[in-house]
């Protein structure tokens, strides 16, 4: 076999060393004996960048030459944290570069901390696409990723005065993990018009001509598998002006301003990335980038195709193309406007092509995060992809009408179109029409989106089109590079690190949860990893916690769905509790810091309210001397990828606790597990699975079932609607200004007490407590708690990445791995 240390690594440190040395002195021009620690990163990596160029190069050469089926993944956020870190250990060679480093007088660690977070994602579903990069490589599918090169990504987050404010994230300053391809172009088109003629067999051809021209410049990514050469590539376009240079006359008559102006306005398409995570706000230029984006890649994969000399009919024979939620959904109209209007071919043969060759992927329910298009925008921008939308739009009907005569009604509903004052393009209804496979996230997710937003289009098109795929994450971030001592651990009773390859491999631990000395172990690295935030905590924020406290954390975007209220409800209910015991009885609870950390969208008012509130609980609870290490609040800022691989291994308890069918699925909640972390959920999401696999016994589910949700808020709405006593207590705290200003937080209380309680914040509240106060008297019991752990541990392999992507790959894209 052909091991990747053989192939691409380093020879041994020296050799490592030389090349870090030659990319100081050459490419950033310094001496050595003027290196500080931001120039060994520069240097280091290129040396590892070197390595992975050999790598993609020969992958991608080899799968041009087997001309084998590639799987295209467009998504319109890639949220991959740190590189370097991960190269050298998909490469393997991280303990030559330690060795190395610490030859020339650097500490590995922080050499890894001056690398800044590609942030291109706003949370569960840009996490999920770079945890897909990486699995798909490792399994040596052929694979490209396509997406935007924002130059800002994710704001940063800073909390001021507790609350948040935003900060912009520039993070190219200097990036040695992209190629840029200033010979891979491609024009794209907006605005302008269509004229139809007829040729002379009577065919109608559609022209789009004028409008604007921006230029898409491709980077690239090499996105290396572990253990493996692999080494596959994502695409990420950014957009510059179509003449990619400002205007000289107005230049030089002194029109000094505007001369740039066309620039700018090109260059604004992929400057930003949108701030949103599950909601949607319909802007013009969201709109122009998922084209900009979408045109862009398929250019590319056509392009790529069209070099085959193969026939139309074979597309989808070598191509797959997933579309990451809604936001590429415009693929679908762009590959039929090339293959009619460019390429020649009659609409049937066309659609036929396109329906073979997308999958679409679901990722919410949210009608609030649900895509639509005003038609009026779409017809400016895309005039002729606008008349194919029509097109689709009255085939399907059609077809429908044919098997469902006089049901106007049905009509009306499934119609890509929503006869709505303004008419709007329904983006999910397109993207199932357009697509052979239509997939949710998790079991609840998949059946919910069957039985509600897509309830009609499974009458339609039948069962079979619609399928789950229960997410996954990638082991080797969220173990081995996030937790290296509880992998190395792990390595030592499951015969060596194969279970990176094969996490179903933890299954051996079962043997070792009542083996004391295991145990002690494990527990050992739990408290190290405690410690290591516990100083994070002190050196950020100033506030020491207690090592040995329950570490109790929810890290995830603040979104009212996801509960962050639910939860700071309750540490209030708890800080009440504590303060009304004596200082005896206060001694006997189990001490507790609770861990908040999420961004809100900057426009998402009530997620900043919540925010406040956090932080405001903070600045009282963890100043009082009465309660001293019984509680802590902790928020941390600026929640980051790089932030949750030291807040994850670190955790005793986190918190899923979504109003039961919301959360499509969630990933943390499996990051968490895998780090040997219990977990307090609702039955919603894939804590289902999750709790199917590891046990009933050995996680905390509490709270509504997703069955019972609507009849509760119709109850709310027009029946009784009484809030909690405990409750209450907490409103009567808030509003009483022990947290400050009380008007502050008056729409957070009115949300439940006062209106529907959309999100059942009190029905839940009192199973919550109970489940709590069930936690804190298992957690008292450590050598329990900690069998509980590893038995989960050991019970996680379902819930790879690996595992995930191998379902993908053969129920939807059929493709094959390439042989190394
Ligand atoms: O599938 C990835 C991730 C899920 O784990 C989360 O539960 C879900 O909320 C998230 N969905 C979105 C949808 N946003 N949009 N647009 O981010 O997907």
């Amino acid at each position: 076999a052909w091991t990747k240390h053989e192939f691409s690594g380093f020879k041994d440190k020296d050799d490592f060393e030389r090349e870090v040395v030659r990319h100081v002195e050459t490419t950033l021009a310094r001496s050595i004996y003027n290196c500080d620690e931001s120039a060994a990163y520069s240097a280091a990596s290129l040396a590892f960048r070197d390595r992975l160029v050999k790598d993609w190069n020969k992958t991608q050469q080899r799968q041009t030459f087997t001309d084998s089926k590639r799987i295209y993944y467009l998504s319109l956020e890639f949220l991959m944290g740190r590189a370097f870190d991960n190269a050298m250990l998909n490469l393997g060679a991280k303990d030559t570069a330690k060795e190395g480093l610490a030859e020339l007088g650097f500490r590995i660690e922080d050499i890894i901390g001056q690398e800044h977070d590609a942030a291109l994602g706003n949370g569960g579903l840009g996490r999920l696409a770079a945890c897909f990069l990486d699995s798909m490589a490792t399994l040596n599918y052929p694979a490209w990723g396509y997406g935007l090169r924002y130059r800002y990504g994710i704001f940063k987050q800073e909390i001021i005065d507790g609350y948040q404010v935003e900060v912009p994230d520039y993070w190219l300053d200097f990036n040695p993990w992209e190629f840029p391809r200033h010979d891979v172009t491609v024009d794209i088109q907006f605005f302008g018009q269509v004229s139809k003629t007829q040729d002379e067999n009577g065919k109608t051809i559609a022209k789009w001509e004028g409008g604007d021209i921006v230029k898409a410049v491709a980077y690239d990514v090499p996105t290396p598998g572990y253990d493996t050469p692999s080494t596959n590539n994502l695409r990420l376009w950014s957009s510059k002006a179509a003449s990619g240079e400002f205007d000289f006359q107005k230049f030089n008559s002194g029109d000094y301003e505007s001369s740039v102006a066309d620039q700018q306005r090109a260059e604004t398409i992929s400057a930003v990335l949108y701030p949103n995570d599950n909601l949607d706000r319909g802007k013009e230029l969201r709109v122009k980038q998922q084209y900009f984006w979408v045109a862009a890649s398929l250019y590319d994969i056509v392009r790529r195709f069209k070099k085959t000399k193969r026939k139309w009919s074979e597309f989808p024979d070598q191509i797959a193309i997933q579309l990451n939620d809604t936001h590429p959904t415009l693929a679908i109209v762009e590959l039929q406007r090339i293959l009619i209007d460019i390429e020649g071919l009659e609409w049937d043969e066309a659609w036929n092509i396109v329906t073979s060759t997308f999958g679409y992927t679901n990722h919410t329910v949210l009608p609030e995060a649900l895509e639509k298009w005003p038609v009026g925008l779409i017809q400016h921008l895309l005039p002729r992809h606008l008349q194919i939308i029509y097109d689709i739009n009255l085939f399907f009907l059609h077809s429908v009408e044919r098997r469902f005569p006089n049901d106007r009604d049905l009509l009306r509903r499934v119609s890509i179109i929503e006869e709505s004052q303004p008419k709007m393009v329904r983006m999910a209804f397109l993207a199932v029409v357009g697509s052979h496979k239509v997939n949710g996230v998790a079991e609840l997710h998949s059946d919910l989106i069957q039985t509600t937003i897509f309830k009609d289009l499974v009458t339609i098109f039948g069962e079979d089109k619609f399928t789950n795929v229960t997410n996954g994450i990638t082991p080797r971030r969220w173990l081995h590079q996030a937790n290296p001592r509880l992998s190395e651990l792990i390595a030592s009773k499951t015969g060596g690190y194969e279970f990176l390859k094969d996490l179903t491999l933890l299954n051996k631990l079962e043997l070792f949860v009542d083996d004391k000395e295991f145990r002690k172990e494990w527990a050992e690295i739990k408290y190290a990893n405690k410690v290591v935030l516990a100083k994070y905590i002190k050196s950020t924020l100033g506030v020491s916690v207690n090592p040995a406290a329950l570490f109790d954390v929810q890290v995830k975007r603040i979104h009212e769905y996801k509960r962050q209220q639910l939860n700071i409800f309750g540490v209030i209910h708890r800080y009440l509790t504590l303060k009304a015991m004596s200082p005896e009885e206060r001694k006997k609870q189990q001490p507790r810091v609770s861990i908040f950390g999420g961004k809100a969208a900057p426009g998402y008012w009530m997620a900043k309210q919540i925010i406040h509130l956090i932080n405001s609980v903070g600045s009282l609870v963890n100043k009082d001397a009465d309660i001293g290490d019984a509680l802590k609040v902790i928020f941390l800022e600026d929640y980051n990828v790089s932030k949750a691989e030291i807040i994850i291994p670190a955790s005793d308890l986190s918190e899923h606790i979504s109003t039961a069918g919301t959360e499509a699925s969630g990933t943390s909640n499996m990051k968490f597990v895998l780090n040997g972390g219990l977990i307090i959920g609702t039955c919603d999401g894939a804590n289902i699975e999750i709790t199917r696999e590891i046990g009933q016994d050995n996680i905390f589910l509490f709270g509504t079932l997703s069955e019972d949700v609507e009849d509760l808020r119709h109850t709310h709405t027009y029946g009784e609607h009484t809030v909690d006593q405990d409750l209450a207590k907490v409103f009567d705290a808030i509003q009483g200004g022990m947290f400050g200003e009380p008007n502050d937080f008056q729409a957070m209380i009115s949300a439940v007490r006062d209106h529907s309680d959309y999100y059942l914040v009190s029905d839940d509240f009192q199973s919550y407590i109970d489940t709590h106060k069930m936690v804190d008297e298992e957690y008292q019991n450590q050598e329990e708690w900690i069998s509980k752990c590893i038995r989960s541990v050991a019970r996680m392999g379902f819930f790879s990445s690996d595992r995930c992507i191998n379902e993908y790959a053969e129920g939807i894209w059929n493709i094959e791995p390439l042989a190394v």
